[in-house]
């Protein structure tokens, strides 16, 4: 006797279990003598080898393991653009989410395919339970595609990821209980690091906050030991964050709405992850990062895709936006600083050029040094600290208020840090040769770093010398 079992899938679609992968996957293979990295920039045959629900390992703290999430959670739209994302990433992506959530609480995954060059890749999809596709009929852009996707949305609250994540376990509950106490927290997973090599998911540090610097670039903070210090009785408590990454968030879906969406103006990709923290934070809303929520992401060193005109052409007025936030009542910026991001050093109208003094990978540091004390080079960490350095209107070269000293003017002496004094012709540097080099101006011998490992930096002779090229973080003067 054969006994069926109904599965209830809708009319035309098929659970992600029965999806042939292999059909899907195999007609975009790279064939053999074709780059692997060409397409995505990340290794696309490591990536296709991979099952659609491969095991990855549980990455969160043990006590998330025990921890009991509220019942009555409300349902999600999960909203994905891509844009000629590589099959094996974007699958393995849909899948996660589906095998990886409680079923009711994804009421739909919208696929938003921005306008890649072949239309299979998200239509294809579209036969898998839940998923919904839309495309778009030309290339809109990170911004404009999610905003297509969250209007078309039909659950409460948007869970926005990229394109090549993996969902890690009970990684939706956490996060969907955090909106559902408070509309206005916006929050996101511990993102952890997919190799773009080899498609090990590795994991990621619980130690972090996202941030930015001066080139409004988003980099990864780690908190300072008191923040550390205060999170050891409750390891797994929310992390309250300056900045998202961006790419992976959970927001109530009227919040998104009330606040502004995104910016429609807003073209290709970046910017659109610090422009919306701001506005979160600025406008009476918080960020946040959950612990116990992990999502898997290939991290690449460059952008797979074009910017259409150039990346350089991405700029359009604002007098909507700004009228937008007054209509809101948000904060001024300098409250965002001060309250939010109290760890940021600011550049002030004194300074010329701002942030790390850059040599390759590594960066002018005090090593710890105070005053009299030498300077050297240590790998550069993007973390301030040690490594924080101003060249003032007055040619300073400045870390708080520790100057680089020149206290015998021969090539070849060792350059120290002294207490920074007004007129001191000793502690006066000017950038030079596009400011690419740092010259004493009373010596006109450059800061040089050949002997850092026997002693310290030192000034010599200006040369052509790898040694002499330093490069600040941000440059204020042209
Ligand atoms: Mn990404």
């Amino acid at each position: 006797m054969c006994v069926c079992v109904c599965v209830c899938v809708h009319p035309g679609k098929v659970r992600w279990q029965d999806f042939d992968q292999d059909l899907y996957v195999g007609a975009t293979v790279v064939r053999p003598g074709q780059d692997p990295y060409a397409r995505n920039k990340f290794n696309q045959v490591e990536s296709d080898k991979l099952r659609m629900d491969r095991a990855v390992p549980d990455t969160r703290h043990d006590h998330c393991r025990h921890k009991q999430w509220k019942s009555d959670l409300p349902a999600s739209s999960v909203v994905i653009t891509f844009h000629n994302e590589a099959r094996s990433a974007l699958l393995r992506t849909v899948v996660s989410v589906l095998k990886k959530s409680p079923p009711h609480l994804v009421k739909e995954i919208i696929l938003v395919d921005d306008y890649s060059d072949n239309p299979e890749d998200g239509a294809l999809l579209g036969k898998i339970e839940k998923v919904r596709v839309l495309r778009n009929d030309r290339r809109e852009g990170l911004m404009r595609s999610r905003v297509r996707g969250a209007d078309a949305a039909t659950a409460p609250v948007l869970t926005f990821l990229d394109s090549h994540c993996e969902c890690n376990d009970h990684w939706l509950e956490p996060l969907l209980e955090r909106v559902a106490e408070d509309k206005t927290r916006v929050v996101s997973p511990i993102i952890d690091v997919i190799n773009m090599d080899n498609f090990q998911y590795v994991g990621a540090s619980a130690d972090l906050k996202g941030g930015f610097d001066w080139n409004l670039v988003f980099k990864w903070d780690y908190m300072t030991q008191e923040q550390r210090r205060a999170r050891q009785g409750n390891p797994i408590a929310p992390i309250k964050t300056p900045m998202i990454a961006g790419g992976l968030f959970v927001m109530d879906k009227e919040y998104f709405e009330q606040l502004g969406k995104y910016d429609m103006m807003m073209d290709v990709w970046g910017g659109e992850n610090l422009e919306i923290s701001f506005r979160v934070w600025q406008c009476g809303g918080s960020l946040e990062i959950i612990p116990c929520s992990r999502v898997g992401h290939v991290f690449r060193k460059q952008h797979p895709y074009t910017f259409p005109g150039g990346s350089g052409t991405v700029f359009a007025s604002i007098q909507s936006r700004l009228e937008m936030k007054k209509r809101l009542n948000c904060k001024p910026f300098k409250w965002y600083l001060e309250n939010v991001y109290p760890e940021l050093r600011v550049p002030d109208h004194q300074d010329i050029a701002f942030g790390a003094l850059q040599q390759g990978g590594n960066c002018l540091d005090t090593l710890g040094h105070f005053a009299d004390g030498v300077v050297g080079v240590y790998e550069c960490h993007n973390a301030g600290g040690n490594q924080e350095w101003a060249l003032t209107k007055d040619k300073s070269v400045k870390h708080m208020d520790l100057c680089l000293t020149v206290v015998d003017r021969t090539a070849g002496s060792l350059i120290k840090l002294q207490g920074c004094r007004e007129n001191d012709s000793r502690q006066k540097w000017e950038q030079i040769e596009s400011n690419s080099k740092l010259r004493h101006v009373g010596s006109n011998l450059c800061l040089d770093s050949r002997s850092a490992r026997m002693g310290g930096l030192t000034v010599e002779v200006c040369s052509p010398s790898l040694t002499q090229q330093w490069k600040f973080t941000l440059n204020l003067q042209s």
